[in-house]
């Protein structure tokens, strides 16, 4: 069958399984709209920005498992999808992106909105092409979906000149099978290899399995559960890991690294063995490489051979895929109690729970961790979605949330994109229209992409958005008070009124600066039909502890100073910290800074004498590695 570049372009993503696509028109890519006319059953999602249209094809993904699929024009459309790109690498998220390119002729020339965009992002996909014939799309359109996502997923751009788009050819779906021969997404460990693991598992005194979003990709959650229970090996989740595991496992610790539970970062301090599950030791994970689990021998098990003794150097190797892996080793993994380990981790644990995440009763302030527990309090029987974007309230997320399911966390890790959550949490709408879909983001990154919300609008999309709006770029700011003497450099934030922004969409706005106002708010956005923009007026100079500082020992942590308590959990009103003495209570009471009604239009910090006192860093320091 004949049919020009464009139409085939159509084809192959409906034999790809494509039901939506995100993107954004202009000349270079016309041809390719115009043909989707043709094509109903796949619906297009007209964006706003086409960096909005790869982090919805980013959350797609996420959600689903699929590949997401973004569209936009050369030029300036190209290079605005850069970032989602980069952030969809980072993260190994499998998405394909469609780019119209200038007529092959005027290739080279600098014609009106030419852009080498395969140069621009070649070291940020896994890879990318630039058809110009025709008779090459379908055969490359089907390598890129296959390429997106086998092995370790990841992004794959098409570059379509538009004179390609134009033109007609041959179409057959079924000579254009992937052929792929220098690309192997198949290795296999060796037996002996296996073998020195599966020792190395039944003779540990103090394992510790760090387990990361390689579990969720893989689908892997029974067989670390199995794995971890049948030799009695506590866990340790990434950012990305989180879901995992469910929160509420006995064997599931927790979150390590720069903002991980103090526990946990402990633990790994003190193993004797790693078992690392489809993680990358990224820098915000181990800390100080030096002294990185100084004591413990290593397994790394990993689809994608260039990790494996890239940050961290390991024991034993097992390239593959989880599952596969996996049900190689647990048939040979002997049970065990490991009793003393438990009881030693149960006394970290103790310690640092009354340290770092302390219960007190409701003071009249908001804090970011309020915000975060009671929605989980008010979701967490519910199939539910949160997309989170970069900050403080990312952490506090991480923290306060706790993700039962597999992907019902998406958030950018590896990059750590401002602007990911809103875009995201539509891709992920999307993927999922069945999942109740939170959006919890702070009042910097939502001003980077808020004009989704007229995507949202045009959409008629129910989604739910908690602004954690603390009138700061909060994480940079908690940098400068810990490291720069509080000199606030450019983080104190001015935002619209976000009430009457979402009602500009024709969305409902809500603000929300009590805490005992939470849950009913939560519980009326569901109520309602259309999506609900939360402004949520939180504590200004609020700070995420535990920390470890940047390149610091992973149990070098700045801890909570004991004075600054930090109100758990709604269901805890009534409850008294053990321990809390009344005067660090009444100090809250009297210094803690309400979030002024006003704070949106007067980004202030406040004068000094009113700021709680803090530590200063080399005392927390000396503290800490005490
Ligand atoms: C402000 C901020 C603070 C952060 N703080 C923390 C923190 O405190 N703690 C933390 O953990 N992170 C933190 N992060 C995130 C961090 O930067 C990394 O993104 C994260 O640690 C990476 O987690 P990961 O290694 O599990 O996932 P990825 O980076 O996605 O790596 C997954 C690995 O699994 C492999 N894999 C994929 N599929 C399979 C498969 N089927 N079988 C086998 N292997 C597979 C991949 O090849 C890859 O190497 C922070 C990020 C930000 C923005
Ligand atoms: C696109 C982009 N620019 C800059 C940064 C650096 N950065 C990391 S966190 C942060 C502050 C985020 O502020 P906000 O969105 O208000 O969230 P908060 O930390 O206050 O919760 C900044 C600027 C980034 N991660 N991404
Ligand atoms: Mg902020």
């Amino acid at each position: 069958m004949k049919l020009t570049g464009a139409e085939i372009i159509w084809e192959c993503l409906i034999r790809e399984g494509v039901d939506v696509v995100f993107g954004y028109p202009g000349g270079a890519i016309l041809p390719t709209y115009d043909a989707m006319t043709k094509y109903p059953q796949i619906h297009h999602v007209l964006t706003r920005h086409e960096q909005g249209a790869t982090h919805m094809a980013d959350g797609y993904a996420r959600a689903s498992g699929k590949v997401g699929v973004a569209i936009a024009t050369s030029g300036p459309g190209a290079t605005n999808m850069v970032t989602g790109i980069a952030t969809a690498m980072m993260d190994s998220s499998p998405i394909v992106c469609i780019t119209g390119q200038v007529g092959s002729r005027a290739l080279g020339t600098d014609a009106f909105q030419e852009t080498d965009v395969t140069g621009v992002t070649l070291p940020v996909t896994k890879h990318n092409y630039l058809v110009t014939r025709a008779s090459d799309v379908a055969r490359v359109l089907r390598e890129a979906f296959y390429l997106a996502r086998s092995g370790r997923p990841g992004p794959v751009l098409v570059d379509i000149t538009k004179d390609a788009q134009q033109s007609t050819a041959e179409f057959d779906w079924e000579a254009v099978a992937p052929r792929l021969p220098g690309y192997r997404p198949d290795l296999r460990a060796l037996p002996s290899e296996y073998a020195r693991a599966v020792e190395l598992i039944n003779s540990a005194q103090r394992p510790v399995i760090l387990c990361g979003q390689g579990v969720i990709k893989a689908g892997a959650t029974e067989q670390v559960l199995e794995l971890a229970q049948t030799a009695r090996v506590p866990i340790a989740v990434t950012l990305l890991g989180i879901g995992a595991v469910p929160a509420s496992s006995p064997l599931n610790l927790g979150m390590m690294g720069m903002h991980g539970e103090a526990w946990v970062n402990q633990a790994i301090q003190q193993a004797d063995l790693l078992i690392a599950l489809g993680m990358r030791f990224d820098d915000r994970v181990t800390g100080n490489l030096k002294t990185y689990a100084p004591h413990a021998k290593k397994i790394h098990v990993e689809i994608d051979p260039s990790e494996v003794n890239k940050n961290v150097p390991v024991d034993v190797a097992l390239i593959g895929d989880l599952r596969d892996v996996l049900d190689e080793v647990l048939p040979r993994v002997r049970a065990a109690e490991r009793a003393d380990w438990w009881t030693k981790i149960a006394a970290m644990k103790g310690d640092s729970a009354v340290r770092d995440i302390q219960a007190l009763p409701d003071n009249g302030h908001l804090y970011a961790a309020h915000v975060i527990n009671d929605l989980w309090r008010a979701t967490k029987d519910r199939d539910t979605i949160v997309v989170t974007d970069v900050g403080q309230h990312q952490m506090w997320e991480a923290q306060y949330y706790r993700h039962e399911q597999p992907r019902s966390l998406i958030t950018s890790g590896g990059l750590g994109t401002m602007g990911f959550a809103l875009p995201a949490a539509i891709g992920a709408k999307f993927a999922c229209p069945e999942k109740e879909v939170w959006v919890v983001v702070g009042d910097g990154g939502f001003q980077m992409t808020s004009c989704e919300l007229a995507t949202i609008a045009q959409e008629k999309l129910k989604l739910n958005v908690a602004i954690i709006n603390n009138a700061f770029l909060g994480m940079v700011r908690q940098w400068q008070e810990f490291f720069y003497d509080k000199r606030y450099a450019a983080t104190p934030l001015l935002g619209p009124d976000f009430v009457k922004l979402a009602e500009a969409y024709g969305l409902k706005g809500v603000r929300v600066t009590r805490r005992r106002e939470v849950t009913d708010a939560v519980e009326d956005a569901r109520v309602e039909g259309g999506t609900v923009v939360f402004d949520f007026r939180v504590e200004q100079e609020e700070s995420v502890f535990p920390m470890v500082p940047a390149g610091a020992d992973l149990d070098a942590m700045i801890r909570r100073p004991k004075r600054d308590v930090l109100v758990e959990t709604g269901a805890d009103t009534e409850w008294q910290m053990p321990g809390a003495d009344s005067a660090a209570v009444s100090e809250l009471t009297l210094t803690g800074a309400p979030a002024p009604a006003a704070a949106q239009l007067r980004p202030s910090v406040q004068p000094a004498a009113k700021r709680r006192p803090r530590v200063r860093l080399r005392r927390k320091l000396a503290k800490a590695s005490r």
